[in-house]
């Protein structure tokens, strides 16, 4: 049986300072993604850099179990579309999940199964409802890292599917130096 432990975030870098796992998402891990693909080419050729790092504390992916981890999203765009994560649908989708701003400022993307989409921004101390059956996607909106404390069912699964490909209904985008939500091309239901 697991015991009980703590672990703990560094408030100046944002990040989780003891964790289990790392997962490095650079521009290369992440093709077909940004709407901007020649933008898109032009960086990855400059350099792979980071986009988002996501630190995990490991617990056993078993029903009762809460897996948490602290997502550190970079500061960059792709063309005017900012830094974000992947985004998926839970593989369990009636899992819900809650997100707790840390640092910086970014917001949340998410869809249904029926294309309905809901954005949210997220500063230090907002904390966001994921609703079951919602697919979610991060995005840094300013200018230093932006990071978060997800908290969710261990066995909740992540189904990337289709969003690798298409994305959500709108896309984040600066726009006179502020978020904005404009439709994805891609995107046709
Ligand atoms: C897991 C939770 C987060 C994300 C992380 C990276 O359910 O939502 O820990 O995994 O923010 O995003 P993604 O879409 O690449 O898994
Ligand atoms: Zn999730």
């Amino acid at each position: 049986m697991l015991e009980p432990f703590v672990s703990s975030i560094d408030f100046s870098s944002g990040k989780l300072r003891d964790y289990d796992n790392k997962l490095d998402r650079k521009l290369s891990s992440m093709l077909g993604m940004f709407a901007d693909k020649d933008i898109f080419d032009q960086m990855l050729a400059k350099e792979d850099s980071m986009v988002y790092e996501v630190f995990e504390k490991e617990v056993p992916e078993q029903s009762g179990q809460l897996a948490h981890a602290v997502t550190v999203i970079h500061p960059g765009k792709v063309g005017n579309e900012y830094f974000m994560t992947k985004g998926h649908f839970h593989v369990k989708e009636n899992n819900a999940e809650i997100y707790l701003g840390i640092k910086g400022n970014g917001g949340i993307i998410m869809q249904n199964k029926e294309g309905q989409s809901s954005y949210y921004p997220i500063e230090p101390g907002t904390v966001a409802y994921v609703a079951p059956y919602w697919a979610h996607r991060t995005v840094n909106t300013g200018n230093v890292a932006f990071s978060f404390l997800a908290i969710y069912p261990a066995d909740a699964g992540h189904d990337y599917g289709s969003i690798e490909q298409i994305g959500f209904p709108k896309l984040v985008v600066e726009q006179n130096s502020h978020p904005e939500l404009v439709d994805n091309p891609k995107f046709t239901r």
